[in-house]
């Protein structure tokens, strides 16, 4: 395979300090060797060149808890540059922040008078949803398509990364933000403490900000090694969001668990008032009982990785030895980690198909395999699609019935191999 300059492991080098509390003994526990940036999709006239590879290694902090990766890419060549995700082209997804936005306006009365500013709030695909209730608005992305596509539907946009400095200034202009919704964000954030600052800075004293972000315990129960790219720099517990929005005066009031969303996702409710729910302290009691807060929960997740990788491939390799044809379906961020990791491209897979316009007619990073729109599937018919936007696996099912009904079959990789039934 061409396309990517790649060192299996990553030199030795002195390690950074914790992203959180700033101590200095973080303990690294997995390497996915180098690979190239996750959403750095290829054009045409690039296929020639070698993608930049960055090592991606994982590492626990003892001291706070928080799990994060070592290397820093500069956010705007991974948000500003190459950044083609696009929150509206899952129907799970919208529905999911409508129901958030209900949920919010409902408990928290919201209405004309109050402020609600979102951050990383991408295309509008959330914010949209607080219109019909006359709520005031404020998007903050620094991510320039997206930006524009919010603002064309109506939603002002603040094409910035946030933190202390921008809070200031929003607060300073529109007063303080009854809600703040972070989702999907705090793991990407590389200066953790200058955006949580910058939450505390915004709110309201009796404003509530929700954070959603997969929980590390599904990551590393169901082996969702894939998910982690140079885009997420953190990967979150409730004790580590505690330790965390507690140094900004802020507490973790309340928490929801999504199962089903990315694999298993938290919303953490923050406030600068303490009250700490009954489902808060039985979060924070679970994790300290399954032991998530020690080294230990993660000192043997680099051999299941590699396990999951053999098992995939000999289930890939005995596929094409058959004669199998075989595509995968989303050009996913999530994606381009697996097939780097595994080392699987056109030899193996003859397209990937996605539904996001923006991605399709270029290449997945590192390994080239070409997006096409998922219409193909129907078209070409291949015998196999392995799914690599596995989290979204009901919804892709649903819409591929007729593909199914001519005899094509699904592959769900992760927590374990598997051709669905
Ligand atoms: P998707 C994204 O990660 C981006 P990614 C981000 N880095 C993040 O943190 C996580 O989400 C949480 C397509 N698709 O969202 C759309 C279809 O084609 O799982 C996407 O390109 N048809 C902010 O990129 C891709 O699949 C469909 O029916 O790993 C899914 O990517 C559906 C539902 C999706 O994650
Ligand atoms: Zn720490």
């Amino acid at each position: 395979m061409s396309g990517v300059d790649r060192g299996r492991m990553s030199a030795p080098r002195s390690l950074p300090t914790c992203r959180s509390c700033g101590g200095g003994r973080l303990r690294p526990f997995l390497s996915l060797g180098k690979t190239p940036l996750a959403d750095a999709l290829v054009t045409e006239d690039r296929l020639d060149h070698v993608d930049s590879a960055f090592p991606l290694d994982v590492a626990f902090c003892p001291e706070c808890a928080l799990v994060q990766i070592l290397e820093e890419v500069p956010a705007e060549r991974l948000f500003v540059d190459n950044y083609l995700y696009f929150s509206s082209f899952s129907d799970h997804l919208l529905q999911h922040a409508k129901e958030h936005v209900d949920g919010l306006v409902t408990s928290r009365g919201l209405g004309p008078g109050s402020f609600v500013v979102e951050l990383a709030s991408n295309d509008g695909y959330l914010l949209r949803n607080f219109e019909p209730h006359g709520v005031r608005v404020l998007g903050v992305d620094p991510a320039p398509d997206q930006a524009a596509a919010a603002r064309d539907a109506g939603i002002p946009t603040v094409e910035e990364f946030f933190g202390v400095e921008l809070a200031r200034r929003i607060r300073a202009e529109h007063g303080p933000a009854d809600v703040i919704i972070a989702n999907n964000v705090m793991a990407h954030v590389p200066a953790l403490n200058d955006f949580v600052g910058g939450m505390a800075e915004l709110l309201a004293d009796d404003g509530v900000v929700t954070v959603e972000n997969p929980w590390v315990k599904d990551l590393v129960d169901n082996g969702e090694f894939d998910t982690i790219y140079h885009e997420h720099f953190c990967y979150y517990s409730c004790t580590s969001v505690d330790a965390l929005v507690r140094r900004h005066g802020m507490f973790l009031n309340h928490v929801e668990y999504f199962p089903g969303l990315h694999g298993g996702t938290l919303r953490w409710h923050i406030g600068k008032r303490e009250h700490v729910s009954a489902e808060a302290r039985r979060m924070l009691d679970l994790e300290r009982d399954s032991g998530l807060a020690g080294f230990e929960y993660y000192a043997h997740f680099a051999d299941r990785v590699e396990d999951a990788r053999t098992d995939l491939l000999t289930l890939l390799d005995q596929l094409k030895a058959e004669g199998a044809s075989i595509a995968a379906y989303g050009a996913a961020a999530k994606g381009s980690t697996m097939l780097n990791y595994l080392g699987v491209g056109t030899e193996i897979l003859d397209f990937v198909v996605d539904r996001n316009t923006w991605k399709q007619g270029k290449y997945m990073p590192g390994v080239h395999v070409p997006i096409r729109p998922v219409e193909a599937l129907l078209d070409e018919q291949p015998d196999y699609v392995l799914v690599l936007a596995w989290n979204f696996l009901d919804e892709i099912l649903a819409q591929q019935d007729e593909y199914r009904r001519r005899g094509g079959r699904f592959i769900r990789p992760v927590p374990a191999p598997e051709v669905i039934p």
